[in-house]
């Protein structure tokens, strides 16, 4: 072989070595996010044990078998809480009597101030298959986390507080797992469809 020869075979070695190398390097790269899933869906919602406006304890089992809403807020929001809670009242009101066969939950995330004493006064306005849950800080926090629901404390001018919270209705299937946001901003009676699809 002649050195120029020589060379071109190095030259074409290392070209042919760069292109194994940068396919390698595509086929891991395309390789680990197949592996990952891309738009798995993040799970939402799971177990809990919380008490109900009658001092009851209430968990994720006493759902098993009905789709339902969940809603999180607390009793002195001035104004989401209550409008929100009034739009799925409505929907449940056109169930008629399919709304035996679901719930919703209203959450709180100010245990502090939300006794089941106050729950109960407070979800008396609503649709009677609401139920009104609060827990110790620490039940609360995890389910909240598990909804992936954000909420935080905000002190008031004058003394006190409220609360930022996530404002997301959530669809679950009879089997508790999540099956979207529930959208309110339609008719009842179109959302109400959509809910009974889950029975
Ligand atoms: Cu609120």
């Amino acid at each position: 072989m002649t050195q120029r020869a020589t060379r071109l075979v190095l030259v074409l070695g290392a070209f042919m070595a760069g292109l194994v190398l940068c396919f390698g390097v595509i086929l891991l790269i395309t390789g680990s996010r197949t592996a990952t899933g891309g738009l798995q869906a993040a799970a939402i919602g799971g177990p809990f044990r919380l008490v109900d406006q009658d001092g009851h304890a209430m968990t994720d089992q006493d759902l098993k078998g009905k789709p339902f809403l969940v809603f999180f807020g607390f009793t002195y929001c001035p104004e989401v809480c209550p409008t929100t809670l009034f739009d799925v009242s409505e929907v449940l009101r056109s169930l008629g009597r399919d709304a035996d066969r679901t719930a919703a939950l209203f959450i709180t995330v100010d245990p502090e101030r939300d006794t089941p004493d106050k729950m109960k006064d407070y979800i008396a306005s609503f649709d009677p298959h609401m139920h009104a849950l609060t827990g110790d800080a620490a039940a609360l926090a995890a389910v909240a986390k598990a909804y992936r629901v954000y909420y935080k404390k905000v002190p008031l001018d004058g003394g006190g507080y409220t609360l930022d919270h996530t404002a997301i209705v959530y669809l679950m299937d009879k089997d508790g797992r999540f099956v979207a946001p529930f959208n309110l901003k339609r008719k009842p009676e179109a959302a109400a469809e959509e809910l009974r699809k889950y029975l």
